[in-house]
């Protein structure tokens, strides 16, 4: 039998685009239910071709259901993840709250599907958008070369920040877009742009070096989680990683600059034709053709883009990369939906 799926936080950010990508991949569901708040219980969204009405999230939603995706809040996935484990259903989370329990597995179908059954409380989480916007790419390297030190900077999309991150930098962009006078005084852009939203800066016409909450010593929860996760992904707890997260004026794919260290040599092109076969990794690197992925070429599409590698003047050992990485694709709603394709299998067997 087909199993069943919910997908909880239909409405938002990542939900709106988990619901085109369960319309265009091949379909393993039988019913799907759409789940968000009560205030957006009764809208319609269309998924698979289907006008499907939006439930609101009860315990008794997740009775019959196989799996269920969970794209909403930290604070939402900690109090209904478990109810809907308790209620038999699989809970694929995308949120942080059990990404670093030791009960609960941390997976990126490239690199870890095997850990998909490690799953004792019934809940399968699924990494931050900035971890998986490198890891795939990082983990097809570390299984060859073996990967030892990580030196990680962040280019971060507004859209990271939810869809209130989305409209703030529009409203912002058009706030400032009119001047020609604009951010040539200090100030000058800060006083224009109006609210700042999720941003500690403004956004339109900058960069800002913060991404999430403080943390001890001056580092961010989002460095740490690009840390953490990493180090917990590709199975090494003692992975050398540093990592600084800015945001940057960009409405959707989250970019890094990546310095990776080695346990051998790795030369550039052998480090490209690797990441050329390696799944759910893009190679586009010809600087003297201007080809290198940017955000703006590449939102909206799947893979983990991959330029600008070189091997390190001073350490044959290590990698220069730039990445791109769609966030709301493969940094949330693709990765979770591929993780709930491997439990669906389970279902199928059956
Ligand atoms: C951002 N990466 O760009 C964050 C959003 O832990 O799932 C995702 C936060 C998370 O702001």
């Amino acid at each position: 039998r087909l199993p069943t799926l919910a997908v909880v936080g239909a409405t938002g950010a990542v939900g709106t685009v988990m619901l085109g990508i369960l319309s265009e991949r091949e379909n393993v569901w039988g019913e799907i239910r759409l789940v968000a708040s009560a205030r957006s219980a009764g809208k319609v969204l269309r998924v698979r071709g289907e006008d499907v009405v939006v439930q609101a999230l009860t315990p008794e939603v997740f009775d019959g259901v196989d799996v269920a995706m969970f794209d909403v809040p930290d604070e939402i996935s900690k109090e209904w993840a478990p109810i809907a484990a308790a209620r038999g259903a699989v809970a694929v989370d995308n949120s942080g709250a059990f990404r670093m329990d030791a009960d609960v597995p941390l997976v990126v179908p490239e690199v870890n599907a095997d850990q998909v059954r490690n799953r004792p409380r019934g809940i399968i989480s699924n990494p931050n958008c900035t971890t998986l916007s490198m890891i795939v790419a990082i983990g097809a390297l570390h299984r060859t070369y073996g990967v030892k030190e990580l030196v990680v900077s962040s280019y971060q999309a507004a859209s990271g920040a939810g869809q209130e991150g989305i409209d703030v930098l529009r409203d912002q962009m058009a706030a400032v877009g009119a001047d020609r006078s604009l951010a040539e005084k200090a100030g000058d852009v800060r006083e224009a742009v109006g609210e700042l939203g999720p941003f500690p800066a403004p956004l339109a016409y900058n960069v800002v070096p913060w991404a999430g909450s403080l943390k001890d010593d001056g580092w961010s929860s989002e460095e740490l989680k690009v840390r953490n996760e990493s180090r917990k992904i590709l199975g090494l707890p003692d992975l050398r990683v540093n990592a600084t997260c800015v945001r940057v004026p960009v409405i959707t794919t989250h970019s890094l600059v990546v310095h990776a260290t080695f346990d051998s040599e790795v030369a550039a092109d052998d480090a490209r034709k690797l990441l050329g076969e390696s799944d759910g990794v893009q190679v586009l690197d010809d600087p003297a053709k201007a080809e290198f992925p940017t955000p703006a070429d590449v939102v909206g599409t799947d893979p983990t883009w991959v330029g600008r590698i070189r091997q390190s003047l001073d350490d044959p050992a290590s990698l220069d990369l730039f990445l791109c990485g769609d966030n709301l694709r493969k940094g949330a709603a693709l990765n979770t939906a591929q993780i709930a394709e491997v439990v669906a299998k389970e279902f199928t067997k059956d």
